[in-house]
C-alpha cells in the first residue's frame, strides 16, 4: 500500500490503479487543477525551480530535490504509513478501532472540515501569485514556489479524501474548491485570513510564519481525527509544513536582523530612508498577522468544536500526551470574554472552550519567534523589542469582535479606535513603503538590501547556487 506508484498520472500510494473509478474521478478533476495552476498559481515565467518532491512517505523519500519545471511537479496523493491497531484517542468513541469508512452520522461534519482545510490550500497559492516579480533573492524565489506546490499537493491530499469517501458531493466539492477565489467579491474563501492580500514579502514572511502555523495546529488536531484517512494524510502533510514554518520563522529573523544592522551602523531609529524597514512597521505587520490568525481558530466558545471532539472528528493538539480521561465531560476551562462588558475571563465547559485550548497551544509557540527575533535585536545591542499584541486586539471573530482593544489590552471606544488604529496596523503609508522597496533580484548570490541573507542553502547548497532558472 504505501509505496508510491510513479507510473500512475497521479503519483500515489493509495492503491489508485486498482481503483478504476476513483482513479478516473480524479483524473478528470486533474485537467481543472493544472487549469486552475496556470491561472491562479505563481505569475512568473521559470524554465525550472530547485524542487523538493515527495516520492514516498518514508525514509528521505519525501524529499527528493532537483530542478523541475513547476508545471511538470509530480502532485501527488500520499498518506502515512496505515497502523492497522490505532485507536481512536477521545471522544465518545475512545477506544474503538479508528475508522477506515465515513460513518453516515458524521458525514456532514467531517466533510465540512475537509472542505475547510483544503479551501486554505489553494487560497494561499492564490494570495501568493505575484511575489515572484519582486522576490529579494533566487533563494527566496525558490522558497516561494515550494511552499506553493506543496500547498498544491495539499489540495491534492484533500481532494483526494473527498473522491474517495463523500460520493457525488464530495466531487462537487472538490469543484468548488476550484472556483472560490481569495480576495473574490462573488466566491471568497471560506476563513478571513485567506481572502486578505499577500502584496509584499514582508507579509509572506508574516503569513507563512503565523498563518501557516495555524495551518500546524489545525492539522495537528485533524492528525488526531479517529476518521484515519484523515489522520494519516495529515501527519504526512505535517511533514512538508514544517519547511513553510522555517521560510517564515527565518524570513521574519532576516528582515529584524538586517534592520539592526541598517540602525546600528547609522545610529538611527529612521532607517526606512537607508533602504530597511524600521521596527514599527515591522511590529505592525506582526500585529496584522498574527490577530487575523487568532481569528482562525474560531470562536473562544464553540458548540461546533465541543461536538467535533466528542464524535471523534478533532481532537487536541498532542491529544495522547494530556493527562486527563481524553472525554472531558465533567472538565472546565478559563476562556477570553467579555465579562460585564470588560475584557476578562469566564468558566465554560471544557468541551466548548476547545477552540481556546488550541489557540493558547499556538500562541505559546508564536511567542518563541518572538522571541528569536528580540535575540537578535539584543545580540546587536539594541534596546528595542517586538512584542505579540493581547488576544482581544483586531478581532473579527470570537468573543472580542464586537469591541476594540489595544495591542496592550486596553478597552477603546470606537473614536479611540480610529485615531489610533494607524499606530499599530500598516497604514497606507506603511504598505506603499514596504512595496516601494520590493524589486527583484534575480542575481545569483545577490540580494536585496532590506532582508539579510540566509544562514543557510537549501539541501546544503550554498546561497548562491542557480536555485530556479527563469524563463
Ligand atoms: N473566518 O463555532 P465557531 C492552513 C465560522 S490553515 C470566517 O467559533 P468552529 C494553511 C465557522 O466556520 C488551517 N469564518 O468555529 C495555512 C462557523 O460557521 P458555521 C485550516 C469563520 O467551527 C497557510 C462560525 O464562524 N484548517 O492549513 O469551532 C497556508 C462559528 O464559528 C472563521 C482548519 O481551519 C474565520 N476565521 O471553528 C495554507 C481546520 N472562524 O459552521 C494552509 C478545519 C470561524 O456556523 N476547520 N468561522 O457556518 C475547523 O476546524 C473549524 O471550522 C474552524 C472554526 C477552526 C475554522
Amino acid at each position: 500500500m504505501s509505496r508510491p506508484d510513479y507510473a500512475e498520472k497521479i503519483p500515489n500510494n493509495v492503491g489508485l490503479a486498482e481503483d478504476r473509478r476513483l482513479r478516473r474521478a480524479l483524473e478528470s478533476w486533474q485537467p481543472d487543477f493544472l487549469s486552475w495552476w496556470e491561472t491562479m498559481g505563481p505569475a512568473l515565467p521559470t524554465q525550472d525551480v530547485y524542487l523538493r518532491t515527495a516520492i514516498d512517505v518514508r525514509g528521505e523519500g519525501w524529499a527528493q530535490f532537483g530542478h523541475v519545471p513547476m508545471r511538470d511537479y509530480r502532485w501527488g496523493i500520499f498518506l502515512a504509513d496505515r497502523n492497522p491497531d490505532r485507536r481512536i484517542a477521545f471522544g465518545q468513541h475512545k477506544g474503538d478501532p479508528a475508522w477506515q469508512k465515513v460513518p453516515g452520522e458524521y458525514r456532514a461534519e467531517l466533510q465540512r472540515l475537509i472542505v475547510i482545510q483544503g479551501d486554505t490550500e489553494p487560497a494561499s497559492v492564490e494570495q501568493q501569485r505575484n511575489l515572484g516579480a519582486t522576490a529579494p533573492s533566487l533563494y527566496d524565489l525558490r522558497n516561494l514556489f515550494q511552499v506553493n506546490v506543496e500547498e498544491g499537493r495539499h489540495l491534492w491530499a484533500m481532494v483526494y479524501l473527498l473522491h474517495a469517501y463523500f460520493g457525488r458531493e464530495g466531487r462537487a466539492e472538490a469543484e468548488e474548491l476550484l472556483h472560490r477565489n481569495s480576495g473574490s467579491q462573488d466566491s471568497p474563501r471560506i476563513l478571513g485570513a485567506f481572502n486578505e492580500e499577500t502584496p509584499d514579502w514582508l507579509s509572506f514572511y508574516m503569513f507563512t510564519y503565523f498563518t501557516d502555523r495555524d495551518g500546524k495546529y489545525q492539522l495537528g488536531t485533524l492528525k488526531e481525527s479517529a476518521f484515519d484517512p484523515l489522520s494519516r494524510t495529515c501527519e504526512f502533510m505535517l511533514k512538508e509544513e514544517a519547511h513553510h514554518m522555517m521560510v517564515g520563522t527565518t524570513g521574519v529573523d532576516r528582515v529584524v536582523e538586517r534592520t539592526a544592522q541598517v540602525m546600528i551602523e547609522n545610529d538611527t531609529d529612521d532607517v526606512a530612508a537607508l533602504g530597511a524597514i524600521p521596527l514599527n512597521v515591522i511590529q505592525k505587520y506582526l500585529n496584522f498577522h498574527y490577530s487575523v490568525s487568532l481569528d482562525l481558530f474560531g470562536g473562544e466558545t464553540s458548540t461546533n468544536v465541543a461536538n467535533y471532539y466528542t464524535a471523534g472528528l478533532k481532537g487536541r493538539w498532542l491529544e495522547e500526551r494530556r493527562k486527563d480521561d481524553h472525554q472531558l465531560t465533567s472538565d472546565s476551562i478559563m476562556v477570553d470574554a467579555l465579562v460585564d462588558g470588560a475584557i476578562g475571563q469566564t468558566e465554560v465547559m471544557a468541551l466548548t472552550g476547545l477552540n481556546t485550548d488550541l489557540r493558547r497551544e499556538y500562541i505559546a509557540d508564536c511567542s518563541g519567534g518572538v522571541k528569536r527575533w528580540n535575540k537578535i535585536l539584543a545580540d546587536a545591542g539594541l534596546p528595542q523589542r517586538l512584542y505579540l499584541p493581547h488576544v482581544a486586539f483586531n478581532r473579527k471573530v470570537g468573543a472580542f469582535a464586537g469591541i476594540e482593544a489595544s495591542p496592550g489590552g486596553e478597552m477603546l471606544s470606537a473614536g479611540e479606535w480610529a485615531a489610533r488604529r494607524g499606530q499599530w496596523l500598516p497604514t497606507g503609508t506603511d504598505k506603499t513603503f514596504v512595496r516601494s522597496l520590493m524589486r527583484p533580484v534575480y542575481e545569483r548570490g545577490k540580494i536585496a538590501a532590506w532582508v539579510a541573507p540566509p544562514r543557510n542553502g537549501i539541501n546544503s547548497q550554498p546561497f548562491d547556487y542557480d536555485y530556479v532558472h527563469l524563463a
